[in-house]
């Protein structure tokens, strides 16, 4: 299995990116005949040889792309492929050529001019391989991707295939327990890059302050050449170029006097605030090998058995759970509904998104950094029910490769495990003991949570926690209709799991589904008016609990409406967005706003 990647790729003076997005061939396997395509070795000539093809754009999730609804609801492998051209200066300069996929979902395979190359399980994380030696020749190079939309039991996320006989052939359904649709395809920007011999493999940040002071602790890795034949400098910049810090060494401590700080967004007046970290390798004779700009921020993240603080300072998240979704595009990469969503979370008044239910495009966790939008950071493991060590195995893996991409963005504040595991297991206490054992070896500068369905004293994970997540759907799973079971309810169980451990709690999910428009007086499930109260009668809770010390933020489910597998309780998806899917605001979206920049003053 590949081992993800590390470093967003960029073009520098050593370095040179090309993009391979665009428009790609397509072509379903049959879901009751995978084996096809490599019976017939699809993979060694132009798909379109090997049958009809369609053109699929890259990136983006294929299901709603067709008028076909076999296409969208395809299970099983599908086919892409395409020509590139390596620059010749590439080779000339003998650069070493890679490929990179940003995510591809589920589990890709991935062959340039027919050999293999790489193979890369879970839907959300960057994989890369180096085809130097595939794209040696001059002509242009075919490169085939198979991608295998299949979720198991075995995969992260999990998901079950069945098999039916209907009309004398074989039906092959997918079912899983999260509602979110999973849309399959290439999701993110493909890449064609090019390193020197020797090049810079890692670079890992933390920083840490002191008064005035920042300080950034660093770690660079590099491959293709024995320690003894290269060195490193070191140079910290503003953003305006000039150096406020410099070391000649591969590891060390660089110090900052008077520092700008990373700050949340509305807790200052500069939130964001990013240095450049450029890094060069040199050779024997201080000749330069390679280089590589990391963006960094300076700030902490500590954590107490109350409250959390960014620089020292307590932290209120006034939060939202999101998916990556859109129109046509399902969970395909795209510049323009990011944008748009950024802005809305500052209008709204918000400094902070949970990735709700996996790792979303690095491009986000940039802007992130950029704005003082903070992030907890979740791997794609939701409603675990198997606590099996081939599952426990993946779903370190997950995580592994979660942190090497995202350790140094200063708005990842926490890092989520899980979403709503069945932790009424018992077999859930060692399982989730060994998963943040896991995170806290390769971090241990952010606290680990995961969100929590399962009540007090059902749970057998939450002691192995730094934070407390709690998902809850009063007055709409349970009490339907009832408001007035918001507020004791809430309050009772932030206190309850405080209680317990002595550890920050945050609600995670709190909604309602609601249809843009539709309005019912007095307040009726799936109206605009019961949106509102639900979450006016959330807010008197978490008044209360914001008296108590221990409560922490509050995330509502969802930041907007999001698409679903069918089922008769999704009208045409989850509804519980506060903007449509399209981003227009639903009343509760003004309501929260009043609320979110009355908080953000008090920070
Ligand atoms: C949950 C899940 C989330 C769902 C939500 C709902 O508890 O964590 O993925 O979308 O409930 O709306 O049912």
């Amino acid at each position: 299995t590949n081992p993800g990647s590390a470093l967003y790729p960029q073009a520098t003076e050593t370095r040179d990116l090309k993009t391979l997005d665009g428009i790609w061939n397509f072509r379903k396997s049959p879901s009751a005949d995978p084996e096809i395509g490599y019976r017939e070795k699809w993979y060694r000539w132009d798909l379109a040889e090997s049958g009809e093809v369609i053109p699929m754009p890259v990136p983006a999730s294929y299901n709603d792309v067709g008028e076909d609804r076999s296409l969208r609801d395809h299970v099983g492998l599908v086919w892409y492929d395409r020509r590139f051209h390596v620059p010749s200066w590439w080779k000339t300069s003998n650069q070493r050529v890679w490929l990179r996929f940003s995510s591809v979902h589920y589990a890709a395979q991935v062959w340039v001019n027919g050999i293999s190359q790489t193979y890369h399980e879970f839907g959300h994380l960057p994989f890369e391989v180096d085809v130097t030696e595939a794209v040696r020749g001059n002509s242009s190079h075919l490169l085939t991707v198979a991608v295998d939309n299949m979720l198991l039991g075995d995969t992260v996320p999990q998901g079950r295939v069945s098999y039916e006989k209907f009309l004398g052939k074989t039906k092959v359904m997918q079912s899983y327990t999260f509602d979110f649709f999973n849309y399959a395809g290439i999701h993110r920007s493909v890449f064609l890059y090019s390193t020197p011999q020797v090049y810079i493999e890692d670079v890992i940040v933390n920083t840490d302050i002191q008064g005035l002071t920042g300080f950034v602790v660093y770690n660079v890795t590099f491959k293709g050449a024995p320690a003894s034949e290269v060195s490193c400098l070191v140079q910290l910049q503003l953003q305006n170029g000039s150096q406020v810090a410099a070391l000649q060494d591969c590891a060390g401590l660089l110090e900052v006097a008077n520092a700008n700080f990373w700050w949340p967004y509305l807790m200052h007046a500069e939130p964001g605030y990013l240095y450049n970290m450029k890094v060069s390798l040199l050779g024997l004779s201080g000749e330069l090998l390679d280089t590589y700009t990391q963006k960094i921020g300076i700030r902490t993240v500590t954590w107490t058995s109350q409250s959390m603080f960014i620089n020292h300072k307590p932290i209120y998240f006034r939060g939202f759970g999101m998916h990556e979704d859109s129109d046509m595009r399902g969970k395909g990469w795209d510049p323009v509904l990011w944008v748009k969503n950024f802005n809305l979370i500052k209008w709204m008044g918000g400094n902070v998104f949970r990735t709700s239910h996996y790792p979303y495009a690095e491009e986000i966790y940039q802007l992130a950094d950029e704005l003082g939008i903070m992030i907890i950071d979740e791997c794609p493991s939701v409603d675990t029910d198997l606590f099996t060590d081939v599952l426990l195995t993946k779903h370190k893996q997950s995580l592994t490769e979660l942190i090497r991409r995202d350790k140094n963005h200063p708005s990842v504040v926490m890092w989520s495990v899980s979403n709503e595991p069945r932790t009424q297991d018992p077999l859930a206490d060692n399982y989730f003991r060994d998963i943040v054992k896991h995170v806290k070896s390769m971090d241990l500068s952010r606290p680990v949570s995961l969100a929590m369905a399962q009540p007090i004293d059902r749970d057998k994970a939450a002691k192995h926690l730094d934070i407390i997540m709690f998902n809850r759907y009063n007055s709409w799973y349970s009490s339907t209709g009832q408001l007035d079971k918001i507020v004791p309810g809430v309050v009772n169980e932030a206190r309850g799991w405080f209680n317990r451990y002595n550890k920050p709690v945050l609600m995670s999910e709190y909604g309602a589904d609601t249809i843009a428009g539709m309005h019912i007086m007095p307040e009726y499930v799936w109206s605009e008016e019961y949106q509102v109260s639900c979450l006016a009668e959330h807010f008197k809770a978490f008044d209360q609990l914001r008296g108590l010390g221990f409560f922490i933020g509050e995330f509502v489910w969802n930041f907007a409406d999001f698409n679903t597998a069918q089922t008769t309780t999704r009208a045409g998806g989850n509804k519980k967005g506060i903007f449509t899917r399209s981003r227009q605001p639903k009343a509760a979206a003004h309501h929260m706003r009043v609320r979110y920049h009355q908080l953000a003053t008090a920070d």
